[in-house]
């Protein structure tokens, strides 16, 4: 077991290892170092009869498990083997005090480049479920991703009975073609980008798409068990409905914070977003196969994957040792491709567990008031080109109108060596600068204006977000992620929002508490969060294309008044740019 610092109250403050801490401090055992290699490596793979080249960690797709208890530090060394840039971010894990180690492409850090390396080093700290780490750069992520499982500390157990066993269950998405040609060809065309070819289940498509049956994952189960699924929603554009014929499961946690239980018989779970779900399989062997599968929920106007990948949830007859005998396969019925009622209903079921182990920290009052519109866009298109995107333009997409530019340095470290002048501005706007009907007749002007604008927090300010989807180029469900903050889901709702309708409605008791949540398509959503975790972070939608169109943004957070409040130094292998 590696040494391991531990951080007890300031006047004890010990450094010990882990074997001796385990005689003296047992509620501190075992909290361990962790450290990972990742090579970034190129590799063949072949899926739908199609062999291409991808980029992936350790060759392995989807990526390597990262297993740790709450308490944990990790370590993980990045290698870059292959010509393109690389970070890897470690989704939904708080990263407080090392956003040097949060990963976002000339946001955190600069890429790390070929042959060069770069060690992640964090602590895992008042977070234990399901997260994933993925590239953040471009569309990396599309093969460079994998789960992140936070076990609870030695000393304690789930709120649920100790599952049988534990399974990640990770979607993708897939592409024939290179995912870094066809983002930059819409980047340059103005189009939209080529869609994908198939949703993948723990890398594999299924038996429902052309040559692709032996290609499938097998859940192989026993009768009369609990299992765990660890769902990762990894696809870069979709947002998906997850069902299992004939199971019914219960949601007990997400984004790696415990819930209220319920149980759905269909799981929708938007890019970014992780949830556990206890199976209980079936009393007997039944004499039959299920399938599970995931297709998207879609409420845009554009062109999508409309396909459905499927796994198998076998149950393995210890006797039955001839596994061809031919048994009823039963297929999951799913919502509708634009069931918004569903998808509203069922979000409204997620609340904080909220116990008296773990409350839920809901900010209850608002020192800082933001309003956001997120959606769609035009940019004008070069002179002497042609465009692609809505007529004759290209795509864009902004958060109040502002499409936000990476700059060429990365901004924490523009703002650690205060030399922000020419890389950013810090007026982003804290209300939309143009007021319309946002979910009603859109306007006819839909150009957004281009530039790196932050805003500035000051070390706990407790802010008070709401996220106003508009009908410009089509009203869509937008799930927006945060950097280095969990926020809690106080109110959503169809339409504009009100305050002097909707704030009375808020839930400041037990609501739930994520890094990932989909604005409504057409509506709203109002979130809060305590900014007690100094650098800057990213905020963006979770569909890669409109992060690549220019939704996103990012908070700058100060540092507070004690030692603790403030952002060490960054490491001595933080790559430049
Ligand atoms: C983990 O990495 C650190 C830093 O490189 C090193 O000091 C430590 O010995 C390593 N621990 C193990 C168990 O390999
Ligand atoms: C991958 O496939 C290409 C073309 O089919 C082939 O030239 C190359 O040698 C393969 N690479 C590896 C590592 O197998
Ligand atoms: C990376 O290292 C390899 C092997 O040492 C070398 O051949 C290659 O030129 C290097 N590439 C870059 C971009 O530094
Ligand atoms: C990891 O970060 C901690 C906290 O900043 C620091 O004390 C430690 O030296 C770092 N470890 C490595 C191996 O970089
Ligand atoms: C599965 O569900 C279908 C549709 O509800 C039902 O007809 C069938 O009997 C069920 N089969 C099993 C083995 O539970
Ligand atoms: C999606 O595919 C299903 C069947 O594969 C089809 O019934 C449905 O019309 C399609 N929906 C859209 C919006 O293309
Ligand atoms: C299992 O189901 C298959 C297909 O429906 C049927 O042919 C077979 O007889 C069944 N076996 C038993 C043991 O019920
Ligand atoms: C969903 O799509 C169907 C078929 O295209 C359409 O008839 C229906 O009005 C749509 N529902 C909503 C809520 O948009
Ligand atoms: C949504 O919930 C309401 C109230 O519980 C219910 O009446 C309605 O049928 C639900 N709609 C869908 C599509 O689930
Ligand atoms: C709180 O934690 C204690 C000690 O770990 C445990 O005995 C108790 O059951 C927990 N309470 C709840 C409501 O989970
Ligand atoms: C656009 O094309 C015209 C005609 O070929 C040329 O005169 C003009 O300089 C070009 N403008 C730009 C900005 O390239
Ligand atoms: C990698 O990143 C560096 C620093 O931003 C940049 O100068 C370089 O062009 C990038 N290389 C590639 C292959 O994208
Ligand atoms: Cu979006």
């Amino acid at each position: 077991m590696a040494p391991c610092q531990l951080f007890l109250p300031a006047s004890m403050a010990v450094r010990l290892f882990g074997v001796f801490a385990a005689l003296i401090l047992p509620e501190f055992a075992f909290c361990m170092t962790r450290n990972y290699t990742f090579s970034i490596v190129q590799q063949n793979v072949t899926r739908l009869c199609h062999t291409k080249s991808i980029i992936s960690v350790n060759g392995l797709y989807p990526g390597p498990r990262i297993v740790a208890r709450e308490g944990d530090q990790l370590l993980v060394k990045v290698v870059n083997h292959v010509s393109n840039n690389i970070t890897i971010h470690w989704h939904g894990i708080r990263q407080l005090r090392s956003g040097w180690s949060d990963g976002p492409a000339y946001v955190t850090q600069c890429p790390i480049r070929t042959n060069q390396t770069y060690t992640y080093n964090f602590t895992i700290t008042g977070q234990r479920g399901t997260l994933f780490w993925h590239a953040h750069i471009s569309w990396m992520r599309a093969t460079i991703h994998g789960p992140i499982i936070i076990l609870p500390k030695h000393s304690e157990s789930y709120p649920f009975k100790k599952p049988y066993k534990e399974i990640p269950i990770i979607f993708g998405e897939w592409w024939n073609a290179d995912p870094e040609t066809v983002i930059n060809q819409a980047l340059q065309t103005g189009a939209a980008p080529n869609v994908s070819d198939a949703y993948t289940i723990n890398g594999f498509p299924g038996p429902l798409y052309n040559c692709s049956s032996k290609d499938t994952y097998k859940l192989k189960v026993k009768p009369g068990k609990t299992y765990m699924l660890r769902l990762i929603n990894a696809a870069m554009n979709d947002e998906l409905f997850f069902s299992i014929a004939n199971h019914t499961v219960t949601i007990v946690e997400a984004d790696a914070v415990y819930i209220k239980p319920f149980q759905t018989d269909v799981v929708l779970i938007t890019p970014g977003q992780t949830t556990n779900v206890l199976l209980k399989t079936k009393p007997c062997y039944p004499n039959a196969t299920f399938l599970m599968t995931a297709r998207p929920y879609f409420t845009g106007q554009g062109t999508f994957d409309n396909s459905t990948v499927a796994g198998i949830l076998e149950y393995k007859h210890p006797l039955n040792h001839t596994s061809n005998t031919k048994k009823m396969v039963f297929k999951p019925i799913l919502p509708p491709i634009n069931a918004t009622t569903f998808v509203a209903n069922f979000t409204k079921k997620f609340r904080s567990l909220n116990n008296p182990n773990l409350t839920a920290s809901v900010p209850q009052t608002v020192d800082r008031r933001f309003y956001f519109t997120v959606g769609l866009g035009s940019s004008p298109c070069p002179k002497n080109t042609t465009c692609q995107g809505p007529n004759g333009t290209k795509f864009a997409a902004s958060v109040n109108n502002v499409s936000f530019a990476l700059p060429t340095t990365a901004l924490l470290q523009a703002y650690f060596t205060k030399k922000s002048n020419g890389v950013y501005t810090t007026d982003f706007p804290t209300n939309p600068p143009n007021q319309f009907n946002y979910t009603g007749t859109p306007p006819n002007k839909t150009t957004v204006s281009n530039a790196t604008r932050l805003l500035v927090l000051q070390f706990n300010t407790s802010v008070e977000l709401v996220l106003q989807d508009t009908s410009i180029l089509g009203a869509e469900s937008h799930p927006l992620h945060l950097h280095g903050f969990n926020f809690f889901v106080v109110g959503q709702g169809f339409g504009n929002y009100n305050p002097n309708r909707d704030t009375a409605n808020f839930n400041l008791v037990d609501p739930v508490e994520r890094n990932t949540f989909g604005v409504p398509a057409g509506g709203w959503v109002a979130i809060r969060f305590l900014a007690d975790n100094p650098g800057v972070w990213f905020m963006h939608c979770h569909f890669d294309v409109h992060t690549s169109w220019g939704l996103r943004m990012a908070w700058i957070v100060m540092d507070g008044p004690l030692p603790n409040q403030k952002l060490p130094a960054p490491p001595s292998d933080l790559p430049t740019c």
